[in-house]
């Protein structure tokens, strides 16, 4: 039989690509087709996404799938948490806003007089993070005219289809979607003054959303082509196609964002988990993803950015790391989560800032700047992953690391040292592969579960292996951000 073919649609913080996947019964293979950078603009103190503009990304991508081949499935998926508000008429009201916005400072205080944070865990098992959805919304002030609420993925879905729903795994990281019950929590909409309605109805991760609409088909040349649903959030899409053969294995979905954790069958709400800030969101095929969200290589793109505005030369990625993995190791170390490294703006200045604050040797070079963020970032990695193992009593053998961050071989080199234990580099465009194969199940390939789709990554797709390397002294170096942390789970 001929193999399913599909788009995948996978959105990220700092680049949108659009692949043609191709799904047959012993292979898979994934073709980039379109890629455009991608990145919020400031206005007036605001930060926006240009969603139109990623919108038409989205259709040249597809129509390039389409004249390349058949075309089975579209399916998209992007970061998580930010979301565009309808009026009458499924019209947009106003650009959606960028998560790191700073219109959520202070909000979880003012959530939190009215619903405890405990509370709140309880319901959502979620990561306190002062961007999520819940706090976002509770900043939107009035909601008049509004009728409708779409996460990113869901909102070029409505516009590819004209069909409005939430998906699931994407719903779990608002702060309004209860773990438990696995729907919305309207009980906490209705305490905070939300208005509960304009939720759409949850579908899942696998379900047919529609077909095209007219307009789409004409512009991509091809009528009828479904929309799938898939793992929407590119977070859950990116942990369906870490391929772990074993049980005991941990994640490093390593992009924009860094998120570290685990796969587990059912939430961890202890207290120790809500005090360690850890998050328990929804998974592809009803399995939950026990996480931390880490500040990630965000850091280092943001400081290539500032270097390159800068027009300082030398100063391309592949040049950075080769120098820094030439660089003394753990000379400066920092929190990487500080809160100051949020927002878009000059990075090199703000490690050096963070550095002085810690007593740490300034980094002075931008090759040094770069050593720090990557040791910084693999301590995190490090006290995350050993904290996940420690709540929800299990034992971690290997690491997976997947996405854009399995391409720095020095991070993955550094973490396999830093926590012992094996890390298995790969696949880089994971969230695109999680992407396919959900689609390609949904059109009725053979792929039974998450067991199935792995295997035929590792069939498929080269990992590559780091093996522990004795030497450095991590707890010393963890004991020096720990002292700046002050008891804080970022
Ligand atoms: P997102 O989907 O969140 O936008 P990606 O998964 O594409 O992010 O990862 C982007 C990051 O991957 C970049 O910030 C960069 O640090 C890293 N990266 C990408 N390509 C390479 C490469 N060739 N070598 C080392 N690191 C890379
Ligand atoms: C990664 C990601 C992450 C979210 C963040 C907003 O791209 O989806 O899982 O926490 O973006």
């Amino acid at each position: 039989t001929e193999p399913i073919r599909v788009a995948a649609v996978d959105l990220g913080a700092t680049s949108g690509r659009v692949m043609a996947c191709r799904v047959g019964a012993r292979t898979l293979h994934l073709e980039e087709l379109h890629r455009f950078p991608n990145g919020a603009v400031p206005v007036h103190g605001g930060l926006f996404w240009d969603v139109l503009g990623i919108h038409r990304e989205v259709l040249a991508g597809v129509r390039e799938v389409a004249r390349t081949g058949h075309l089975d499935g579209i399916g998209i998926d992007s970061w998580a948490i930010d979301y565009g508000l309808l009026g009458a008429g499924g019209r947009l009201l106003g650009n959606p806003r960028s998560h790191r916005d700073r219109r959520t400072d202070g909000v979880p205080e003012q959530v939190r007089r009215t619903v405890s944070d405990a509370e709140l865990y309880g319901i959502t098992g979620l990561q306190q993070l002062q961007f999520n959805t819940i706090y976002q919304l509770v900043s939107e002030g009035s909601f008049d005219g509004v009728e409708r609420l779409l996460l990113l993925p869901d909102l070029l879905t409505y516009w590819l289809t004209g069909e409005v729903g939430a998906e699931r795994t994407n719903a779990s990281t608002t702060g309004l979607y209860d773990v438990r019950a696995r729907d919305w929590s309207l009980d906490l909409t209705k305490r905070l003054g939300l208005p509960g309605a304009v939720l759409p109805a949850l579908r899942e991760p696998g379900s047919v959303v529609g077909p095209v609409l007219a307009e789409v088909a004409e512009y991509v040349g091809v009528a009828g082509v479904p929309v799938i649903a898939v793992g929407s959030h590119d977070t859950a899409s990116a942990v369906v196609a870490v391929p772990a053969e074993e049980e005991s294995f941990a994640y490093i979905s390593s992009g924009t964002w860094s998120l570290v954790g685990l796969e587990l069958e059912s939430p961890v709400l202890t207290e120790a988990a809500r005090v360690a800030n850890f998050t328990n969101e929804g998974g592809v095929d009803g399995t939950i993803r026990f996480l931390k969200n880490v500040m990630g290589l965000w850091v280092l793109s943001e400081s290539v950015r500032t270097w390159a505005d800068k027009r300082l030369r030398d100063v391309t990625l592949p040049g950075l790391l080769a120098g820094a993995t030439e660089a003394p190791a753990l000379r400066t170390v920092i929190d990487i989560d500080d809160p100051r490294l949020l927002t878009p703006g000059d990075m090199p200045a703000r490690v050096q800032q963070l550095a002085q604050e810690a007593g740490e040797p300034i980094p002075r070079t931008p090759v040094a700047i770069t050593r720090c963020i990557v040791d910084s970032l693999v301590l995190a990695y490090r006290r995350n992953i050993r904290t996940a193992a420690e709540l929800a009593g299990r034992d971690v053998d290997v690491v997976h690391l997947v996405g854009g961050g399995s391409q720095n071989a020095l991070l993955c080199q550094l973490t396999a040292d830093a926590l012992g234990v094996p890390v298995l580099a790969g696949p880089a465009e994971a969230a695109a592969l999680g992407n396919g194969l959900v689609q390609a199940r949904a059109l009725g390939a053979d792929l039974p579960d998450l067991g199935a789709m792995r295997a035929l990554i590792r069939r498929t797709h080269d990992v590559r292996r780091f093996e522990p390397r004795p030497g450095l002294d991590w707890d010393a170096a963890e004991s020096r951000v720990a002292a700046r942390r002050d008891g804080v789970d970022r």
